[in-house]
């Protein structure tokens, strides 16, 4: 069976990593346009590189949790084809043991180089701005898709999306293009589509089934039934 799960912000929520909307959200403290834009990196990249650096930090002190666990489970579950495509920039995928992933948004524990291109691996600050270790500059921004920016490997998704069997959405308020427009796509392409969220969103598409409740209860048993195993 070919599976495309699409994650957002929800699946790490249990591993105390913030979410963007809701009470206590990311953009509660910021402005998306202040920190999440080209723009805003061009006005004032000090608040732009503190807003990542501490996320950089945050999420360096968080674990991996039975969500991104099961997921990881279920891409080595025998005549199963799995594609992760996560809207999150953590690693929390990464380390429970996922490897079919794609950061379409990008990633926090990269730095991409203005001057060369070079998209170093990075675990420390760059408001101080560090030189490039590729080419010695000092231009290196977040290695993550902001807004007006295009997301990473479409192409890869797209073909998955419009292949897949399944398609689920995992703790995502599909807000976001071209993201949001995928469950749909799948749809078109005959895929049965599910939706796993601690509150269903009023989608535009309704999905073909609903799993309401927290990552870490909703994903681990949906993973079993696939897989017949209970872990
Ligand atoms: C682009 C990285 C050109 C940085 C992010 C079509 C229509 C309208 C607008 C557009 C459109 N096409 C493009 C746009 C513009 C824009 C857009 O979509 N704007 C929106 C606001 C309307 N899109 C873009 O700019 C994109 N680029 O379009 O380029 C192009 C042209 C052609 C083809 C392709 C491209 C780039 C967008 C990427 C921006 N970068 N992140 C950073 O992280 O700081 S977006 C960021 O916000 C996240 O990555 C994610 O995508 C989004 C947040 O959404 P979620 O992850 O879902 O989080 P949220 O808090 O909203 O919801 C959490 C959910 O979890 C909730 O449903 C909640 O119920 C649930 N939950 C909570 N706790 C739990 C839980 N579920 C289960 N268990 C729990 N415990």
């Amino acid at each position: 069976m070919r599976i495309v799960v699409l994650t957002g912000a929800g699946i790490s929520e249990e591993s105390g990593v913030a979410t963007f909307r809701g009470a206590g959200g990311l953009w509660e403290g910021h402005r998306v346009e202040d920190v999440a834009t080209p723009e805003a990196f061009d006005l004032d990249p000090e608040t732009v590189q503190r807003f990542y650096d501490t996320r950089r930090r945050a999420v360096a002190t968080v674990s991996p949790n039975a969500a991104h666990h099961a997921l990881a489970r279920l891409e080595r579950a025998p005549g199963i084809d799995l594609l992760v495509v996560t809207q999150n920039i953590d690693d929390l995928h990464e380390r429970a043991g996922t490897r079919q992933l794609v950061h379409m948004h990008g990633e926090l524990r990269r730095a991409r180089c203005l001057a060369c291109g070079g998209q170093p691996e990075w675990t420390g600050d760059l408001v101080d701005r560090p030189p490039c270790p590729v080419c010695g500059q000092r231009m290196l921004r977040p290695d993550v898709v902001w807004f007006g920016e295009m997301p990473y490997e479409l192409d890869r998704i797209e073909e998955a999306v419009e292949a897949c069997d399944m398609f689920a959405s995992v703790g995502t308020s599909g807000v976001v293009y071209p993201a949001a427009g995928y469950a749909a796509m799948a749809k078109a392409f005959g895929a049965r589509t599910m939706e796993l969220n601690l509150v269903p969103t009023d989608a535009p598409l309704p999905f073909d089934e609903v799993r309401e409740g927290p990552a870490t209860v909703v994903v681990p048993s949906w993973v079993d039934e696939i897989t017949g195993s209970s872990h």
